[in-house]
């Protein structure tokens, strides 16, 4: 949960390194608790897409220490979307479909207080301690979604405005505004540089989304600033998919025998009858 007093994910971006973040859409705390025990570089709630209701969206993020940067995409580009997910603790907003200057402004706009914008004032958890939460408030991170043709033609005039933190590429929507879905070859790719050198340029740093964590490697290697290791969804399939093909797996005959002795000297009288028979 977002402490006023420590700027967590500014402090991250600043060291210039490339954050690994999990991105999670199931919905549960529980599993964001399990997460955020592997210490990741910040958290992703995936407001856009995924499964989560409000009530478990504050739980999530009060169960995430304020090392852990929770950042919120939220569903839209609106006061609403983006005022209510900081209200929940979010020490960041990731806003998707940003293809302009203009809807860049307004979603620093609604992040931000008056005078710097016209984030409404509330929320359970600001209103605790309402005088450090908005001094604090200067802290958090806006994080602008390029994800369409339209977005990546003005990526320069986007990582140029004033209050955004970061440019996060959306590799899926983009392939899809591309015509190219599913392939991320040729201008995929070249889109995608073009973005990260268009952030380059505004000094502004480029995250990018991953599905995997071989690809996020490859993408820290070209120089992005933030990718997704993993997810909760592809983590708990890959899971059980390994313990069903495992068990389904033939057991060496040689094994199964070992196996059983083991069993049944440990959970049989056999030992001690045998013990027995021989004094
Ligand atoms: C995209 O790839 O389009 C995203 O929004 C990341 O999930
Ligand atoms: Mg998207």
């Amino acid at each position: 949960m977002f402490d006023p007093r420590r700027a967590t994910l500014r402090y991250g971006l600043a060291s210039g390194r490339c954050l690994g973040v999990a991105w999670l859409s199931l919905g549960s705390a529980a599993i964001t608790e399990t997460i955020a025990r592997a210490k990741p570089d910040g958290i992703v709630i995936d407001l856009q897409h995924g499964l989560w209701e409000r009530r478990e969206l504050e739980a999530a993020i009060g169960l995430t220490p304020a090392n852990i940067p929770v950042i919120a995409r939220v569903a839209e580009n609106s006061a609403f979307a983006i005022g209510a997910a900081l209200d929940a603790g979010a020490e960041a907003v990731m806003v998707p479909l940003i293809e302009n200057a203009k809807q860049a402004e307004k979603a620093v706009s609604f992040a931000k207080y008056p005078p710097h914008g016209i984030r409404s004032g509330g929320g359970v958890r600001p209103l605790s301690n309402f005088v450090d939460y908005v001094e604090g408030s200067d802290k958090i991170v806006v994080i602008v979604m390029i994800e369409t043709v339209e977005g990546a033609k003005n990526a320069a005039e986007i990582a140029a405005v004033d209050g955004v933190d970061m440019v996060f590429i959306g590799t899926g929507d983009l392939s899809l505004s591309l015509g190219v879905f599913p392939d991320i070859s040729h201008d995929h790719t070249k889109t995608c540089s073009d973005i990260h050198e268009a952030c380059k340029k505004a000094w502004t740093p480029c995250g990018i989304f991953t599905p995997n964590l071989e690809l996020a490697k490859i993408r820290r290697g070209q120089g992005y600033r933030m990718v997704v290791t993993t997810n909760d969804a592809d983590l708990i399939a890959r899971g059980a998919q390994q313990a069903a093909t495992a068990f389904a797996a033939p057991v060496p005959k040689a094994a199964e025998e070992h196996e059983l002795i083991e069993v049944s000297t440990t959970r049989t009288p056999t030992a001690p009858k045998q013990i027995r028979g021989r004094s």
